[in-house]
């Protein structure tokens, strides 16, 4: 059996590790060896630069279809506490978002039973009309598979109705879990993997860049999460579309799902840590700090993590579903939280590219790619 030490050798001199070697470095019991190595990898692609964004969510409603049963955020149409914003709630949200110097505005809600296709022109629309400079990256790849079906269109038509609306990329969600076994008993009733990554191939075949998550903590074994990464990162060797990989910590309050009390630190470090080492052609892991918790999201950065997410500012999926992070962090408190790990913080708009800007002064958006060669602009 290979043991770490080789794992180790074999990553430290570039080379790529399969399967067995990620299963290898999940049961390394020494989790500051692993962290290490990590982060090794993660210096090699990013230095000591960590990226940060200024971001809000909008989940525009929590009616949906799919009643995924780890899913506190759902309501059925007729339940207490089921909404649908309107495009002038949204419109709101979307100004007040800009006057905090938000770059990015990330939609995503539930499957709607009778919501029309036009439904979602109009909103990415109406984000657009707020500002130019808002990046708008909106719906996952089950809800495009959704709105396929409401357009009566194929999917690359149906991305092509969307970016002419304001579409800029997709978010990660809905991954959940390949594996259709835990799938089956996590949300039978959503797009199967296959569907998810087949419908991912084609937003980068469309010139749209995504992310990737992946939901963990819950009913799969580390078997699962590696045969999670195994297709992702088949899929980004074919298109290089993913742009980061967002390990997602299963919360467990207040869903149907009753298992555990949610993942523990180590576990989180642990995922992160193989996920880093793993993923060789994903440029970028997030810590995605609302699930996490910030002290764990802080110390991820010694584990093989360059970015943090954002400000976020009203979360609804996570804390449904109990995280106890904060709604919100400020771009003040996420520079800070970046500068105690002793890295180096820049800010980054939704496609990686870092802004010039300094606090206070936002013109002169870099449109370089980043690159582990060019010192970042710190904050
Ligand atoms: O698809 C739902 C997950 C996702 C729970 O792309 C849960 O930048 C934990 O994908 N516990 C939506 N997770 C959120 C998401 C996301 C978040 C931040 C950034 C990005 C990005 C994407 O949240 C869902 C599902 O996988 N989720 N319920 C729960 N109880």
């Amino acid at each position: 059996m290979t043991t770490f030490a080789a794992i180790a050798d074999k990553v430290r001199a570039g080379a790529r590790i399969d399967e067995a070697e990620a299963l290898v470095l999940f049961a390394h019991p020494d989790l500051l060896a692993l962290g290490e190595l990590a982060q090794t990898v993660n210096e090699r692609k990013n230095g000591r630069r960590v990226f940060f964004n200024v971001n809000r969510h909008i989940n525009h409603t929590n009616i949906c279809v799919n009643r995924c049963r780890f899913c506190a955020f759902y309501r059925t149409a007729d339940q207490p506490g089921a909404y649908l914003m309107t495009l002038d709630e949204v419109r709101a949200k979307a100004e007040e978002a800009l006057t905090q110097g938000a770059t990015e505005i990330h939609v995503v809600g539930g499957l709607h039973p009778e919501l029309p296709f036009e439904f979602y022109l109009e909103l990415l629309k109406t984000i657009r009309s707020v500002s130019p400079t808002l990046h708008v990256k909106a719906f996952t790849a089950v809800e495009i598979a959704y709105l396929a079906k409401l357009a009566g269109a194929p999917i690359p038509e149906t991305l092509e109705r969307l970016k002419e609306a304001g579409l800029g990329s997709l978010p990660g969600g809905g991954a959940e879990i390949f594996a259709p076994a835990v799938r089956d008993q996590l949300c039978p009733e959503k797009i199967s993997g296959a569907a998810w990554l087949s419908i991912m191939e084609q937003v980068h075949q469309a010139g749209l860049k995504s992310n990737a998550t992946m939901l963990y903590g819950h009913l799969e074994s580390v078997a699962d999460r590696v045969d999670h990464m195994r297709q992702l990162r088949e899929l980004q060797d074919r298109t290089g579309g993913f742009q980061v990989f967002i390990p997602l910590a299963f919360q467990p309050e207040h869903s149907e799902l009753k298992v555990g009390s949610g993942t523990s630190g180590v576990d989180d470090l642990r995922t992160l840590a193989v996920a880093r080492i793993y993923l060789d052609n994903f440029a970028n892991v997030k810590a995605y700090w609302v699930m996490l918790g910030e002290k764990i999201a802080q110390v991820a950065l010694s584990f093989g993590v360059n970015d943090l997410d954002g400000t976020v500012v009203e979360e609804r999926i996570g804390h449904d579903a109990g995280a106890d992070s904060p709604q919100t962090m400020s771009r003040d408190a996420i520079v800070s939280l970046i500068r105690k790990a002793g890295r180096v913080p820049v800010e980054r708009d939704t496609l990686y590219r870092e802004l010039k800007a300094t606090r206070g002064n936002r013109e002169g958006i870099s449109t370089r790619p980043a690159s582990p060669a060019r010192q970042g602009t710190a904050c």
